[in-house]
């Protein structure tokens, strides 16, 4: 393990350790608070980013974490669907609640409770990802086939 990671960042390395994997974190000076300024730090494209967004579900109030592409939105009747009732965006401060992270570091997985958890399509064909590691200055990279391993998400078409 990094013993130079930030907490936050420790937290979300020791989650992917624990499902069996080893991705390394990269901690930067640079922002990688916005999926361009992550993609710019990463030397990827857009689409390779990976926003981690959390909803709530509006009768429950159920987190539900959406792993969008960096070019698309999540569409939240695609989302209310699948859930099987509607999703409102959540506040900055739902989001960390049920993350533990805050917005612009929240990562994919390492949460304070597992989410339920829905992957964008067009993440799947790509070859390599780039998601937030728990701080707006950290990031890893993944494929698409683990990222939907270590999360337990769905792959569906959310976008
Ligand atoms: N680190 C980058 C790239 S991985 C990142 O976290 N990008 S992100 O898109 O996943 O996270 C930022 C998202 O947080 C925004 O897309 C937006 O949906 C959400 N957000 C930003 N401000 C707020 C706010 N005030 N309340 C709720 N959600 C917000």
């Amino acid at each position: 393990m990094d013993s130079n990671l930030s907490p936050s960042a420790k937290r979300v390395q020791q989650a992917i350790q624990e499902r069996g994997f080893q991705c390394d974190i990269l901690e930067l000076s640079s922002s990688t608070r916005t999926a361009q300024e992550a993609a710019d730090a990463a030397g990827c494209e857009l689409r390779q980013i990976v926003k981690s967004l959390v909803f709530a579900t509006a009768h429950t109030g159920e987190p539900i974490l959406a792993l969008v592409s960096g070019v698309n939105r999540a569409d939240e009747n695609l989302l209310a669907e699948a859930v099987g009732q509607p999703v409102v965006k959540a506040s900055g401060e739902f989001v960390r609640e049920h993350t533990g992270f805050a917005i612009g570091g929240v990562p994919p997985l390492g949460h304070v409770l597992p989410l339920r958890t829905y992957i964008d399509l067009d993440l799947m064909n790509l070859p390599v990802l780039w998601a937030a590691a728990g701080t707006p200055h950290a990031i890893f990279s993944v494929t698409p086939a683990d990222l939907v391993e270590m999360t337990g998400g769905t792959p569906m078409k959310i976008a």
